[in-house]
């Protein structure tokens, strides 16, 4: 485990394959198809925070004394995930992330954080892989300024970094098999071209914070994953919710959510 933790250091990021099983993993797909059927006025690519931190499935899976053990090498025992967001990218017209800090974007004080990225699909080249610049997590959390606003309803987030900071040479796609997970550093450069495959690519990307960083966001609940919360900060943590079988994806193990 501890080579984790060096990789991570030297090159900003780290794969760790079979994290989880396939049966999670297709069920983790699944549930993007049920909550894009249920929300149709919502691009795959957007199922966020705010529509997943109620429900039982996400709060399973978020909570996986697999995924957690990971982020402990990390972050140390007390552990919250105060972001998810899955970016499921469809056949064909799948948008791109466009190159991008995710520190920069964040309310956190301070801002220790780690990604985990689960490939609920494969996750190539071709159907647009997460794709890092190893050795920019060294620099700075770039300023608003230094940000440039990207909004062409075509991508993601709407924002993306300056061009010189883009070293193509450097580019490491991150391809991934449904289970594995990649690890990021809130300051690597990193992003993903469109999907043009004839395939899905679902991603969930889940942020993880120590419970003593806080988030500055109101009525942005966190959800807590190992030991306690800190006295320290007013961070708020979701409620255990209760799987309701009209409002939620059935899933493996809901009888503990009843
Ligand atoms: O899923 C992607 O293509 C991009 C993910 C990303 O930018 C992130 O997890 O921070």
């Amino acid at each position: 485990m501890s080579d984790l933790r060096k990789q991570y250091d030297e090159k900003g990021y780290v794969i760790v394959r079979n994290a989880v099983d396939a049966d999670l993993a297709q069920e983790t797909a699944e549930h993007v198809h049920w909550l894009t059927a249920r929300n149709p006025g919502v691009r795959p690519e957007r199922l966020m925070h705010d529509m997943l931190v109620t429900d039982p499935f996400m709060h399973r899976l978020v909570g996986d004394e697999r995924l957690v053990d990971i982020v402990e090498i990390f972050l140390g025992p007390n552990i919250a995930m105060w972001a998810a967001h899955y970016i499921a990218k469809p056949p064909r017209h799948g948008q791109k992330v466009l190159w991008h800090q995710d520190g920069c974007l964040w309310p956190l004080e301070p801002v220790e954080v780690t990604t985990i990225w689960l490939a609920a699909t494969a996750s190539t080249r071709e159907n647009g892989c997460l794709r890092v610049l190893p050795g920019t997590q060294d620099i700075h959390l770039l300023s608003r300024k230094e940000q440039i606003a990207a909004d062409d309803g075509n991508n993601v987030l709407g924002t993306t970094v300056h061009p010189s900071l883009i070293d193509e040479s450097d580019i490491v796609d991150l391809e991934l098999q449904p289970g594995d997970v990649s690890v990021h550093n809130p300051r690597i450069i990193h992003g993903s071209e469109a999907n043009t495959s004839d395939g899905w690519r679902i991603g969930l990307t889940l942020r993880y914070i120590p419970t003593s960083t806080r988030v500055n966001r109101e009525n942005h609940p966190a959800i807590l994953v190992r030991g306690a919360p800190d006295a320290g900060n007013s961070n708020e943590y979701a409620g255990r919710p209760k799987y309701d079988p009209a409002r939620h994806m059935p899933f493996s193990g809901k009888e503990d959510w009843d």
